[in-house]
């Protein structure tokens, strides 16, 4: 019998941003119920002064980033979305596996909600894990139209405190419109520490010792195409405005870090403490791996544990590189850390034991004669990654650009191998809507326990290969660079599933 008490998701409108989200056990009643409806209002929005930017974009229900919506796995959700951004709007619902009609592309899955419209999204959340929510129009996610969304799985043990961060960096859109004309001037971002000699002079991989050291596909290097920021936020306020996350000695706390930048990967490093890594994009690793620092790639998610073994004052920040004269920070510390000085992570990576896909994924060199594919796919495309010549402002895959990329056609059922190619000097956070794929092969090392992910770098001069069954609901399903730069310049493509002749 269905129970018929809804619940409402109550989503508090124009109060001051969070500047970290802490998440007490669901109650029993949300938790109980068959249905979580909310309310998402999209609308012009000034960034408050803790952000650190004199900004005006968009924000749903008043804040940046939006509200955090919750589920337990296995309730339907329904999101009543009204759009008063002043132009055509859709919520894209990134990593979930949903009806193809939900998937919030404007004129693929649906038409634009007009200025002054509603749409109602309704689906069950799948598969669980840490998802998240964007406007898929234009430049509007980059504005502010973001938020997480915790599919949370009752068979995982809790930790004693689980955080959301959300690190977002506020753009100067004078200079994002510079750089989809390829017109910018603005400096490149490059991490420090991390330079290709740098990374070359890294120790060989040893599985021995659990060090993967820097591997090849441990990926470089020049990110940010162009755009200026304004700011570089964690939860909508940026350092020192960030409120402490407080904890007490022996607690164990899990941090969901999503990077919502418009174009930026994130490299996050928390003083005194290495993180534990358990899932990537969401979903659990095969083992987990334990780092120095995160990379984060633009729209990736990490789960990263740690313990408070002592009292202290931490900081955990986004290394910026060049760009270091704004923190990208936020204090973690005990109650009685006044006696304690406030440690701050080393400014470089050299010598950091880094998350990259190589480590989490156990990778071991392609050897010579290695056959190309890695079980029996039926469907096998190789797609080119390539464009951001100076004053060509197109990014292209196989030197087209949307719509005139070639798709790639599946039927249900198939096993679908892509290979990407990406000879360009910028790294490419590529993601595939509607599927979780598995990330099996990163520049010549083959994965031996492939990273289940909804999106993955493919490094500057390198190469990265998927795998997935085409089982999702039919439907047209994108296929994208995450680099928003790179997107709106056409770097996107779909996977179409077609009926059986
Ligand atoms: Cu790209």
């Amino acid at each position: 019998m269905r129970r018929r008490d809804f619940l409402q998701t109550t989503l508090a409108a124009g109060t001051a941003a969070l500047s970290w989200t802490l998440l007490p056990p669901m109650s029993a009643r949300a938790a109980d119920s068959d249905l979580v409806e909310v309310t998402l209002e999209a609308r012009p929005y000034r960034y408050p002064r803790v952000t650190g930017a004199n900004f005006t974009g968009l924000a749903y229900n008043g804040q940046v980033p939006g509200p955090l919506l919750r589920v337990r796995y296995g309730q339907s959700f329904r999101a009543r979305f009204i759009n008063h951004t002043g132009s055509g709007s859709t919520v894209h619902w990134h990593g979930m596996i949903l009806p193809n009609d939900m998937d919030g592309v404007p004129y693929v899955t649906q038409a634009p909600v007009p200025n002054g419209g509603e749409f109602l999204y309704s689906f069950k959340p799948d598969p669980p894990g840490f998802r998240w929510y964007h406007s898929h129009v234009g430049d509007q996610d980059a504005r502010g139209l973001f938020g997480a969304f915790l599919v949370e799985d009752p068979r995982e043990p809790r930790a004693d405190v689980e955080v959301v961060l959300i690190l977002h960096d506020v753009p100067d859109l004078h200079s994002l419109h510079a750089a989809l004309a390829g017109t910018s001037d603005a400096p490149m971002y490059l991490p420090p520490g991390l330079t290709a000699t740098g990374m070359r002079a890294q120790p060989a991989p040893s599985r021995m010792s659990g060090m993967s050291g820097m591997s090849s596909s441990a990926g470089p290097m020049r990110m940010g195409d162009g755009l200026k920021y304004l700011s570089h936020c964690i939860n909508g306020a940026a350092y020192p405005q960030t409120r402490p996350l407080i904890l007490k000695v022996g607690q164990t706390v899990r941090l969901r870090v999503l990077n919502a930048s418009p174009t930026l990967t994130h490299y996050v490093r928390l003083a005194g403490h290495e993180l534990r890594v358990t899932h990537s994009d969401g979903n659990p690793l095969v083992r987990p791996v334990t780092v120095d620092a995160l990379r984060i790639g633009v729209a990736e998610r990490y789960d990263a544990w740690f313990e408070v073994t002592r009292p202290g004052a931490w900081l955990l920040e986004s290394l910026m590189g060049a760009h270091g004269g704004r923190r990208q920070a936020m204090v973690i510390r005990t109650a009685d850390a006044a006696a304690h000085p406030l440690q701050v992570p080393p400014q470089s990576l050299a010598g950091a034991r880094l998350f990259t896909y190589g480590l989490a994924g156990d990778g071991v060199p392609l050897a010579a004669g290695t056959p190309e594919s890695f079980g029996a796919a039926n469907v096998r495309r190789t797609l080119l990654l390539g464009g951001g010549t100076p004053g060509h402002p197109h990014w292209t895959i196989d030197g087209k650009v949307w719509p005139n990329a070639p798709r790639i056609d599946v039927r249900h059922g198939d096993r679908v191998e892509i290979a990407f190619e990406n000879p360009t000097d910028m790294d490419h956070p590529m993601h595939l809507h509607g599927h979780i794929f598995e990330l099996i092969e990163v520049s010549g090392e083959r994965l031996r326990r492939p990273l289940a992910k909804d999106t993955s770098l493919v490094p500057a001069g390198g190469t990265a290969r998927w795998r997935f069954w085409a089982d999702s609901p039919p439907g047209r399903w994108m296929l994208h660079c995450h680099n928003l730069v790179h997107q709106m310049d056409g770097m996107m493509t779909e996977v179409d599933y077609v009926h059986r002749a």
